[in-house]
């Protein structure tokens, strides 16, 4: 097996020195890169908060992207206006880079709704929690776009859609890979390796990188320093343009990992040892570009005070948006749920009514 490195693009390392790929150059003004690092620490803010009111018993699970910041902002700022999303429920990154506004995320979480944002407005999906079901949507929708002929010269569009390592040994990516392939589609894979499917370790699912599967299928497979937010802007926007331009799918491997636990449910204790964690703390996607900041004089005091204040700004707009949410009406769990009337969904309705106005001052 190759070590993890090997065939690995990066331009930023640990310590935050850039290095020279023969592919791939970070092509930022000083300006775009302060706006990276303040993507990266806003959005790490909004995971803290929202697993703080979980732990308090306002959210009823949360889904921490904790480490896997660069993986989720590189991304997301590489993407097009016009591209469209097909998130899993841990990219709360890729959302905020579609202008989601997190209180939305916060909603589903809270289960006060039942998806939270308009996929259209924002070109970003809702959360799947069907392990790998959104690339089947995702190269349905790019062989649309396809057939819409927007893929080439001029309007061109492009699909990508995210998913973790454990997914990559469902049957659904599989056959997304296949149809993929086999049309050309315009998507692009995006897989945040974060080395864990719950509790069970990469090595344990795939005998080769993951990367390394996509030449089966018949398209590349790159795998990228998924920490390291200048590569993996980078990789996706070459891959981007390559679906656009009509050359068909990518799979990327952002090499990264998973922080916290896989859940507000989770004990990661029970099944990895401390010392990887700390391992991959030395890793950390915000303290590499902060020091990259620093060392070649890009960012001064006053920057990172201001994104600091900004950071407890959102944190506030988080915790007490959050808060004032109003419960929605038991039965309205309901609604929605086809678009033509529905006999049976209907006598469940009417018999939750009955239930409910049993109590004193019920519902109905
Ligand atoms: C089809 C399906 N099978 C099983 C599950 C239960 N499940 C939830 S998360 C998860 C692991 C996912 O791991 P990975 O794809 O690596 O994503 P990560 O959560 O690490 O980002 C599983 C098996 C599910 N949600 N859907």
């Amino acid at each position: 097996m190759l070590s993890p490195t090997e065939d690995f693009v990066q331009l930023l390392t640990p310590e935050g020195e850039l290095v020279d790929h023969p592919e791939y150059a970070s092509e930022f003004t000083d300006a775009e890169l302060r706006g990276l690092y303040r993507d990266l620490v806003l959005v790490r803010r909004i995971d803290a908060e929202a697993t703080a009111l979980q732990r308090q018993g306002e959210l009823g699970i949360w889904a921490s992207l904790l480490g896997q910041e660069a993986a989720q902002v590189g991304s997301g700022r590489a993407l097009g206006p016009k591209d469209h999303v097909f998130p899993t429920y841990r990219e709360h990154g890729v959302a905020w880079c579609r202008d989601v506004d997190p209180l939305r995320l916060l909603g589903l979480f809270r289960g006060v709704n039942t998806g939270g944002w308009d996929p259209e407005a924002h070109k970003f999906h809702l959360y799947t929690i069907v392990i790998g079901a959104q690339t089947l949507h995702a190269t349905g929708y790019a062989m649309g776009i396809q057939r819409d002929g927007l893929v080439g010269e001029g309007n061109a569009e492009a699909v990508i859609a995210y998913f973790g390592d454990g997914a990559t040994s469902q049957g659904d990516v599989n056959e997304a890979f296949i149809w993929a392939s086999s049309f050309q589609a315009p998507v692009v894979f995006f897989c945040q390796n974060n080395q864990w499917a719950i509790s069970i370790p990469t090595d344990k699912q795939s005998r080769v990188p993951l990367y390394q599967r996509a030449r089966g299928f018949g398209f590349p497979g790159i795998r990228v320093d998924g920490n390291d937010v200048l590569a993996v802007h980078a990789v996706t926007r070459a891959a981007l343009d390559r679906a656009r331009e009509g050359s068909g799918p990518t799979f990327i491997e952002a090499f990264t990992y998973r922080m916290g636990a896989h859940t507000t449910s989770d004990d990661p204790t029970r099944y990895r040892i401390a010392a990887e964690v700390e391992a991959w703390k030395l890793k950390d996607p915000i303290e590499r570009l902060r020091s990259f900041l620093v060392r070649q004089g890009k960012a001064d005091q006053a920057f990172f005070d201001e994104i600091a204040e900004e950071s407890d700004q959102l944190a506030k707009h988080v915790r007490t948006g959050c808060l004032e949410m109003a419960d929605p009406e038991p039965l309205s769990m309901f609604d929605h749920v086809y678009a033509e009337p529905h006999p049976p969904l209907q006598a469940q309705r009417d018999s939750f009514a009955a239930y409910l106005a049993s109590f004193e001052g019920g519902h109905e």
